[in-house]
């Protein structure tokens, strides 16, 4: 007796975990199943089947989800979920050329951000956190990264990394917590960077022992750490056990993608100004490419991540948002889509490979995130689509109709309410 069974679904999408994430051509294979239905029992999924097997599959609950598709729970493997404040004052500055690091240098950008941070009680962090995680739910994501870095000092440090904590006992998803104490340099550091980034280093141990992030990152990036920098503390993350993310050729080429792959890390992010070794690295290590097109279209940029040219070389790609005040405000992993269909050339497979299978490599939870398999957690969305080329192409809206949980239903779309036509047409 099966608790659930779902059925008549048009395109079940069936990305498969394995050892390593499917890289290079790898990513233009997705597995998916037409008239499709499949089991719940016990949180796990327990059949997976044709449609017309399903009348034989007794189960207290039968869902027809009508022709529509369904798919894993999507998976964004790189937020800045938990801040202080906003920074709409930044889009005039913006609008008359500024740019993102010249705003950082004078003080604003991430440091006005931690301003704010440090300010901010934890209550009223877990607040604020709470409004943007129930958002991205409702865009059909099960699983997410989420960063610190928004202290720059120890206690504010702790706070966010406590914040995310409680929302991974508070909420039904997922949470990976990241530590990225080093992501921007306090003015009252200026010149003394280097104490900076000890004092960030001094402050692994307690987040180990407390067990407050499993993985450590850095913005290496100029104006913020040097590439020497960043290997320095990446070294010491990766000897106390952290896994390793790194925001990695963002704005400018620095070797961050090079230190990814030489370090092994999960993944390197951004990656846009990568350059011709690094992609080489990158293709022979199992490290993830992480792709933010969202940024490069809020920061107002023409030129993308090189997305072909990677995958042309071997490369394994996940997408997230990047979710943050500053340089990609939105929850919406579904808009990220459409952008890496429009402005990086990803087919339609690729991309959910990218959110799904890859993005759960991106933050080690591969096994256990990202796929719909007999064993594996009965995790997925129901989708107002019919199928998976449906969600890049129709864009900025959401498509989500149900996301289920470990065979939990968390989240589902209002009934639409009717317009109230008047009566004086
Ligand atoms: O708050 O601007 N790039 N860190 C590195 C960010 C963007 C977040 C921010
Ligand atoms: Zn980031």
């Amino acid at each position: 007796m099966h608790d659930l069974v779902v059925r008549n679904i048009s395109q079940l999408i069936l990305p498969e975990s394995s050892f390593s994430p499917l890289k290079g051509k790898e990513m233009s294979v997705l597995k998916v199943k037409e008239n499709a239905a499949f089991a719940v029992k016990d949180k796990k999924v327990s059949w997976i089947g044709n449609d017309d097997e399903a009348d034989s599959k007794k189960a207290v609950q039968y869902i027809d989800v009508q022709q529509k598709m369904v798919s894993p729970g999507l998976i964004d493997p790189h937020t800045h979920l938990v801040f202080g404040g906003s920074r709409e004052n930044e889009m005039p500055l913006k609008q008359k050329g500024m740019s993102y690091l010249e705003i950082l240098a004078g003080g604003g950008g991430i440091l006005s951000t931690v301003d704010a941070t440090q300010r901010a009680s934890e209550e009223e962090l877990f607040q604020k956190a709470s409004f943007h995680l129930e958002r991205m739910i409702s865009f059909g994501v099960t699983a997410l990264e989420a960063k610190s870095g928004y202290g720059l000092d120890r206690d504010t440090e702790i706070k966010q990394l406590r914040v995310i904590q409680r929302l991974q006992n508070s909420f039904p998803a997922a949470i990976v917590p990241t530590f990225l104490g080093p992501h921007a340099i306090p003015l009252s550091y200026k010149g003394r960077e280097e104490d900076f980034l000890n004092e960030m280093i001094g402050l692994l141990d307690e987040i180990s022992h407390k067990n407050l992030a499993e993985f450590a990152d850095i913005f290496c990036e100029t104006g913020v750490f040097t590439a020497e920098q960043s290997r320095k503390f990446l070294k010491a993350a990766k000897s106390k056990g952290f896994g390793l993310k790194i925001h990695a050729d963002e704005i400018d080429s620095l070797g961050g993608a090079e230190l990814a792959a030489e370090l092994e890390a999960a993944s390197g992010d951004h990656l846009v100004a990568v350059s011709d070794k690094g992609i080489k690295m990158l293709g022979d290590s199992n490290t993830v490419a992480v792709l933010l097109p969202g940024t490069t279209f809020y920061l107002g940029k023409d030129t993308y991540a090189p997305a072909r040219r990677m995958i042309d070389n071997g490369l394994a790609i996940a997408l997230a948002t990047d979710f943050n005040p500053g340089s990609c405000v939105t929850e919406n992993l579904q808009l990220i889509m459409s952008l890496a269909s429009l402005k990086l050339n990803m087919s339609a497979e690729e991309i959910w490979n990218s959110v799904t299978v890859n993005a759960a490599h991106a933050i080690g939870l591969n096994g256990k995130a990202g796929t719909i398999e007999v064993g594996k957690p009965a995790t997925f969305v129901i989708w107002d689509a019919d199928n998976y080329h449906y969600i890049p192409y129709h864009f900025g809206v959401n498509h989500a109709k149900i996301v289920y949980l470990d065979g939990n239903k968390i989240w589902e779309r209002q009934k639409n309410e009717k317009f109230q036509l008047s009566d004086s047409r």
